[in-house]
């Protein structure tokens, strides 16, 4: 068995010399030098002088673990090769007021847009841009400096352009690749140099800015994965291990070809199950002998209260967790005034004024703290049963065939108990399945994006033909998606390198 990688805790963010040494040889680097040429040149056009630095993130496509790591619960992701690519230049007196100025090489889509270089400004969620996302990685920077008790002024101007190849609103982290590959050139751009454990931890929490109140899956990936294998991501501290796959089994990503806007849809999708899991967490405390006033200060997510919830299955001669919650949550939906009477408090009132939690409840009329809880604790389990299936030793085929069970379960745990699929994303994993998929799931927030399934190698093709015959030639015939572009929407993907400042192309 190959030896277990930790990214060691003061290891740097990379800088490369060369785009060869992220991109390696063959057709990803010939792909690599067209872009980044592209990038260079627009960027002259643009701002009128070449760029000083570049830096770059990948998308990841989680294999296991959704929607736990904002409980506090390892998941286990891997980057795929679509990036997104930033140049960066420091603007000069002549441009005007200093401007953090940005643009994308997709104008028509992404329009360009400016903002004041003063880090402590607002980001605009009412008016949600596209350019919202470089302004969190920049604001990241300077709250981080802040952190360290660095008070740095923005003693500059900087221009921006970007070109991303990760699809968006697809699950499989735009957001986060440009959040991190804005940060790393910023970075790159003051002359500053952080950990890779750092710039994780500052990435996760300046893309909230946006409104969602993500966890730290996306960006801790993008920035600690590693060539060729996936990654065990903890959390409270990050911490990144390496999991080498099966060889024979191919992770093939597909687009359902329903976009999920998740700054757009948090106060009903994403925040609301954020707030469903704090609350489930708090009424399980209570219901554990915390007091109410204390539970509520003191517990913040399901892995809070785990302990709790151990020491109840013990004492009724258990190991399962989910004891706790089978005895004592209910399953039909709380509602706010139930909820209110048990922990003694306004439910507005638990969560910071202000902040973008107060939008779910203003919304939300009922609460499953049943079947999130279930969801959360069963997924954090199958988390290292993957893990563990991996470093078993089991010979391969068997190995695969468990993979497989367990991102099925996944996909049900997922679709029934958090309810986070839609029509789409079902036809799409059943029609995996039929097409011989060992297993498949909804991977990334959901609500629309993409499957990932587990294939073995030698069947990609095949399987691959058998969506397009049983889920895309209809999206094709009624103009959906272009014939062309399919490549884009279904692929096979090997586990690809991290984030990294290019300092020549
Ligand atoms: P995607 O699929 O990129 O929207 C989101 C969160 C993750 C994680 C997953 C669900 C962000 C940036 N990312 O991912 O932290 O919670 O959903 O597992 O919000």
């Amino acid at each position: 068995m190959e030896q277990q990688c930790v990214i060691a805790e003061d290891e740097r963010v990379p800088v490369r010399v060369s785009l060869e040494s992220v991109y390696g040889h063959g057709s990803l680097l010939d792909e690599a030098r067209f872009r980044y040429a592209r990038l260079r040149a627009r960027f002259a056009e643009i701002y009128g002088s070449d760029p000083d630095f570049y830096a770059r993130a990948p998308g990841r496509v989680n294999l296991i673990g959704e929607h736990i790591d904002y409980e506090g619960y390892s998941v286990l992701p891997m980057a795929i090769r679509q990036d997104t690519i930033v140049a960066i230049g420091r603007s000069s007196e002549s441009d005007g007021s200093p401007a953090l100025r940005v643009a994308s090489i997709d104008s028509e889509k992404f329009k360009p847009c400016s903002f004041s270089v003063d880090p402590s400004q607002e980001v605009d969620r009412l008016n949600h841009t596209w350019g919202n996302y470089v302004l969190c990685g920049y604001k990241g920077v300077f709250e981080h400096l802040e952190s360290k008790k660095i008070h740095r002024k923005p003693d500059t101007g900087l221009n921006v352009l970007v070109d991303g190849t990760v699809p968006m609103g697809s699950g499989l982290s735009s957001s986060a690749a440009l959040v991190c590959s804005s940060a790393l050139s910023i970075m790159a751009a003051l002359d500053l140099s952080f950990t890779k454990k750092e710039v994780s931890e500052f990435a996760c929490t300046c893309e909230r800015h946006v409104g969602t109140q993500s966890g730290g899956m996306d960006q801790a990936i993008s920035i600690m994965a590693q060539q060729g294998v996936a990654m065990l991501i903890d959390f409270n501290p990050i911490k990144a291990t390496s999991v080498v796959l099966p060889a024979g089994g191919t992770f093939v990503v597909a687009n359902s070809l329903t976009e999920s806007n998740k700054a757009v849809t948090a106060a009903t999708n994403y925040n609301n199950r954020v707030v469903e899991c704090r609350l489930a967490a708090i009424v399980l405390a209570v219901k554990l002998g915390t007091a109410a006033d204390e539970a509520i200060k003191s517990v913040s997510t399901l892995s809070d209260v785990e302990g709790l919830c151990e020491a109840y299955a013990t004492s009724r001669d258990s190991s399962d967790l989910l004891l706790a919650i089978e005895d004592l949550l209910h399953e039909h939906p709380y509602t706010t005034e139930e909820l209110e009477e048990l922990l003694k408090h306004p439910l507005t009132s638990i969560f910071p004024k202000g902040s973008s939690f107060q939008a779910v409840l203003s919304v939300a009329k009922q609460f499953k703290l049943h079947q999130r809880a279930t969801h959360v604790y069963s997924e954090a389990k199958r988390v290292y049963a993957f893990r563990d299936t991996v470093s078993s030793g089991a010979g391969e085929e068997e190995a695969l065939k468990r993979l497989g069970k367990l991102m099925n379960d996944s996909h049900t745990s997922c679709s029934k108990l958090y309810e986070c699929s839609c029509p789409e994303l079902e036809e799409l994993v059943q029609v995996c399945r039929s097409a011989g998929a060992l297993g498949a799931r909804l991977t990334g927030a959901g609500w629309g994006g993409c499957v990932v399934a587990l294939v073995h190698e030698a069947s990609v093709p095949a399987f691959i033909l058998s969506l397009k015959e049983g889920f895309y030639n209809s999206r094709i015939q009624k103009g959906i998606v272009k014939p062309e572009s399919l490549g884009l929407y279904v692929f096979a993907s090997k586990p690809s390198s991290g984030a990294a400042v290019i300092t020549t192309i």
